[in-house]
């Protein structure tokens, strides 16, 4: 397969000094031989422009999201490059960066599409808005501004208005949810299977289900989102919301190995690994395996 490495090196979402690094160290880790060994083709585009905005003009976009300007502008950004990227029929491997980047690659991959649909996997729901989000922080909002639900400069990103239905949105294994979203995700039946749920039906059931659901509706691609924060707080010292009771590693592989194994994802985030916080680079390493697997499994 064709493979464009879009490299995003942000931080501001999160507003955790570290999470820009992440393309620099899994590229140092040889990010790019390790896609080309599971005989892929790999472009890579290098690191997307990110202003550079001092930490004193924070608030300066709006009263509780953080950096929200270049948050927008870096998201206009990636939504084209990953739009351009399917138009020619390559797969758009997004890699973060914190997980406001999500918005840009949905509403890429959204302008490809018909019906597109979203694979969010996360021990966060990331659909607050400026009035249920606890930090303002951007990264627990794009997936409600993809929804069409938020500030106007968010749920306008690429183009105006909602980039994926409610009935096409999958959040897997979330576990750390704030009270506002577990009342939108309710109000809107997302898809939401939340670590308890995995528990009780067991990922290969969820799997299943999942896309039996995709299959019996009308979607021409899928996005997959991974925030690595969905595996175990033990095994992923190196991101900025590390929650416990999470998938462990062999569960992490199969959980996207069923669904990067049918054809039906046409595009991925990989998301929220932070260099600084890591342990002797333990969560690096962690991401370059499962980035191998995912090239692995990838059809
Ligand atoms: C939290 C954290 N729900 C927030 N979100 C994270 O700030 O909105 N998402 N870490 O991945
Ligand atoms: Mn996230
Ligand atoms: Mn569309
Ligand atoms: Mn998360």
């Amino acid at each position: 397969m064709n493979i464009n490495l879009l490299a995003v090196p942000i931080m501001y979402g999160c507003d955790r000094n570290g999470a820009q690094y992440g393309p620099k160290i899994l590229r140092e880790k040889d990010l790019v031989e390790v896609i080309k060994n599971q005989n892929h083709v790999v472009y890579d585009f290098g690191n997307l422009f990110i202003p550079s905005v001092p930490e004193s003009e924070k608030y300066a976009n709006h009263e509780h999201i953080k950096y929200l300007k270049p948050v927008a502008e870096t998201n206009n950004n990636l939504a084209h490059l990953v739009y351009s990227s399917l138009c020619s029929e390559s797969f758009p491997f997004v890699v973060g960066g914190d997980h406001s980047l999500g918005l840009g690659s949905i509403s890429g991959a959204s302008k490809h599409f018909e019906n597109l649909a979203v694979i969010w996997i996360d021990a966060h729901g990331d659909i607050n808005t400026p009035e249920t989000s606890p930090t303002g922080n951007s990264h627990g909002m794009p997936l409600a501004a993809a929804l069409g639900v938020g500030v106007p400069e968010l749920t306008n990103v690429y183009y105006d208005g909602p980039k994926v239905k409610p009935e096409n949105v999958y959040i897997i294994g979330a576990r750390d949810l704030d009270e506002g979203e577990v009342k939108l995700a309710k109000d809107l039946n997302l898809n939401l299977y939340t670590m308890d749920t995995v528990r009780k039906m067991g990922i290969s059931t969820v799997i299943e289900e999942v896309l039996n659901k995709i299959k019996s509706s009308n979607i021409d691609g899928v996005h997959l989102s991974f925030d690595i924060d969905a595996l175990d707080k033990s095994l992923v010292p190196g991101t900025g919301t590390p929650v416990s009771n999470g998938f462990s590693f062999e569960e992490g592989k199969k959980l996207l190995e069923g669904f990067l194994s049918t054809g039906l994802i046409k595009s991925m985030d990989f998301v929220e690994l932070n260099p600084i916080l890591d342990n002797k680079d333990m969560t690096s390493n962690l991401c370059i395996e499962l980035i191998n697997y995912i090239f692995k499994t990838l059809r």
